[in-house]
């Protein structure tokens, strides 16, 4: 059983595997160690992560990327403006999310944003498994820590559907600090102050940082500040409109007036922008940004950073707010590690530095963090995985609150209770009280949606809870029930009961003076007490906001049509590819190994077939199916094949002459 950590990224999806030797980053089909967080449509198959990339600037309209950014989100959320000055492919409304439209096998389709995601899982999925050479199932996944429950269900939706089963979500910056304590032998004992490790992760979208406190065999997430716009697309966004007004000047062409060149610069000004990381000017170069115009210009790095001024000022903001909740001060900070690709940016090195007063840390590596971090919570859960004991707290990101129906027969009863305030552990289960005389519901929703990202509703769950009714002597029935904000960071009741007050008999234990033995044979003293005794269960139903059972089959069994058509398509360019290397090979054994092995008629057959094949292949054979391929594979062998026995035969008969010389 495989042990696998994902790090999806808005822009490169990690993919890390526990072994027994430690963990590792798995490459893929083109042994790159991250894949792009992309998915693509073509007229005969999906292009999923790397061939989505490639295919990008010549497909662009089927193309959606930023895929994290939109699950979980409804289409009236205006966060998704922003989304769409990143993602080329249209967004609309599906089944009452956000998705996109595409053509696919000729066809216009709508995706859910769930979907979406679902279908890059399906790709990291198999990409684990061609590496690994075993099925992949258990996972562990990390999302942004300002996720809410409707995003979270989201992507266990989407996990659902691409076959996985997900042990946990686990935050990105929780999942960074779990690689780097797990791996420490040095960390304080419980009786110690604690190590106070601040993490910091800019990505492509986004910038989030927690104050981590950690001593031997565990980790506490004591506060985390974000800003969720904030990372290198905004960067590279600054860079295009700079020179998108520099070329309308310089070449009189209006870069966003043409989606292809738009995609063009995007690529150019990331480059640039990394170059600029290492060096105090770079030059920019782009043939064909437009049809007969290439364009070049440079910057040095201080205009970069001039232009990026608004955003450089914001650097320090989340920093100031986690530092804030946790109480703590720079001077209590003991190190400062980070991780994400946009870190490498000078000036935002510079700024972070400058804020704690200390120099920063890369002992984790950059890229690769948060996947292995996950890898390591994977292996933790995992049945089949034996690591060392490491407890992760994190921290509820929004105060959640329940809200109910006032009792009729209790008329000053509470109507709302903050369940869950921001800061409290996750995961943290509460028992709440209630006493009532028949069913009732309660609804569970954050408290100050205000504080949500873009329009999240507010509502997480509803639970009714059945089977209430008066107690033996008509009166309230005492009803328990278990609110859990589980490994996955949402919320349940995950189940109710009701007590009793009973009076039981309680041993009282007596203090033994030092000294003094115990009479192990005296009488027991005991006395009569009052307590709350668990009488039996009470059904919860709840209704959340993840998908219903039937549309998550339903989206399955879509996706397990589509990974089979994308097989199919697959398989028949490997047979393709196998048919056209054939007739290389045999071509090149006639010239040279097969020389005097083959008659006049037979070469004369053989070399006529090969021809023609060939021509087929670049004719009518161009795009056939899997079968036929395979024929023409089999036809060729029907004359190869006797040629290469005697082939073998001859070279034997060499070996074994060879043989009884050296024996003789
Ligand atoms: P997110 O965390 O927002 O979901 P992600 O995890 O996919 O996104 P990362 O892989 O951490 O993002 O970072 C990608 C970003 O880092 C890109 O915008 C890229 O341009 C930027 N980046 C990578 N190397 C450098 C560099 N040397 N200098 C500046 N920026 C860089
Ligand atoms: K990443
Ligand atoms: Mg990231």
């Amino acid at each position: 059983m495989s042990v696998v950590g994902i790090d999806l990224g808005a822009l490169n999806t990690v993919i890390a595997v526990a072994r027994n030797r430690g963990v590792d980053v798995i490459v893929n089909e083109v042994s790159n160690r991250k894949t792009p967080s992309v998915v693509g449509f073509g007229p005969k198959s999906r292009y999923l992560g790397e061939p989505a990339k490639t295919q990008e600037i010549s497909n662009l309209k089927n193309t959606v990327s930023c895929l994290k950014r939109i699950v979980g989100r409804y289409f009236n959320d205006p966060e998704l403006e922003i989304e769409k000055q990143f993602i080329t492919a249209e967004l609309l409304e599906v089944n009452g999310e956000v998705g996109a439209k595409v053509m696919y096998l000729g066809q216009e389709e709508k995706f859910s944003a769930t979907q979406l995601v679902a279908m890059l899982l399906t790709k990291i999925k198999a990409t684990a498994q061609a590496e690994l050479k075993a099925p992949v199932s258990d996972v562990v996944i990390s999302v942004p820590n300002w996720f809410t429950d409707k995003q979270r269900r989201a992507m266990i939706d989407a996990s659902d559907i691409a076959g996985l089963k997900l042990l946990r979500l686990i935050n990105d910056t929780t999942a960074a600090a779990l690689g780097y304590g797990i791996t420490k032998t040095d960390l304080p004992l419980p009786e110690e102050k604690p190590r106070r490790v601040a993490f910091v992760d800019i990505g492509y979208s986004n910038y989030t940082c927690s104050i981590v406190a950690f001593q031997k065999g565990e980790l506490k997430v004591l506060a985390t500040g974000d800003d969720r716009h904030f990372g290198g697309r905004s960067f590279d966004k600054v860079l295009i409109d700079h020179f998108a007004k520099e070329f309308a000047e310089k070449y009189k062409i209006d870069v966003y007036s043409n989606a292809k060149a738009y995609a063009r610069l995007s690529v150019g000004v990331e480059k640039i922008k990394k170059v600029l990381s290492a060096n105090a000017a770079a030059p920019l170069n782009i043939e064909n940004i437009m049809p007969d115009i290439d364009v070049t210009s440079m910057l040095k790095r201080e205009q970069f950073e001039e232009l990026a001024k608004d955003l450089l000022d914001r650097v320090t903001i989340p920093l100031q707010s986690a530092l804030d909740q946790s109480g703590l001060t720079v001077e209590d900070i003991d190190a400062i590690e980070l991780v994400g690709g946009s870190v490498r940016i000078p000036a935002i090195k510079e700024q972070i530095a400058a804020f704690f007063n200390k120099p920063l840390s890369f002992t984790l590596n950059q890229d690769e963090a948060i996947a292995r971090g996950c890898a390591f919570a994977c292996a933790i859960l995992s049945p089949a995985f034996r690591v060392r004991d490491f407890s992760v707290h994190d921290v509820v990101p929004y105060p959640i609150e329940f809200t109910w129906e006032q009792s009729a027969d209790i008329p000053d009863e509470d109507t709302s209770l903050t369940v869950f305030t921001k800061g409290n552990a996750v995961p943290s289960t509460k028992i709440l009280t209630f006493y009532r005389k028949e069913p009732f519901d309660l609804e569970a929703k954050y408290s100050e949606p205000a504080t949500l990202p873009g329009a999240i509703p507010p509502f997480i769950g509803k639970f009714s809870v059945k089977g209430v009714k008066p107690d033996s002597k008509g009166d309230f029935m005492v009803c328990k029930l278990k609110a859990r904000i589980n490994l996955f960071g949402v919320l349940n009741v995950e189940s109710g009961y009701y007590v009793e007050e009973e009076e039981v008999e309680e041993e009282i234990k007596e203090e033994v003076p030092e000294g003094m033995e115990i009479d192990e044979n005296a009488p027991k003293k005991t006395r009569k007490v009052k307590k709350a005794v668990k009488k039996g269960e009470l059904p919860v139903v709840g209704g959340t906001s993840a998908l219903d059972t039937k549309m998550k089959q339903i989206y399955a069994e879509r996706e397990n049509e589509m990974f089979a058509e994308d097989k199919l398509v697959q398989d028949t360019a490997e047979k393709k590819n196998a048919l056209e290397s054939y007739i290389y090979e045999i071509r090149n054994k006639l010239e040279n190994q097969w020389e005097g092995l083959v008659n006049e008629s037979e070469k004369n057959r053989l070399t006529e077939l090969l021809l023609k094949t060939e021509d087929w292949l670049y004719d009518e054979g161009d795009d056939t199916s899997k079968g036929v391929y395979q024929n023409k594979i089999d036809e060729l062998k029907s004359i190869a094949a006797p040629i290469a026995q005697r082939y073998f035969d001859r070279e034997e008969e060499k070996r074994q002459a060879q043989l009884s010389k050296k024996s003789g």
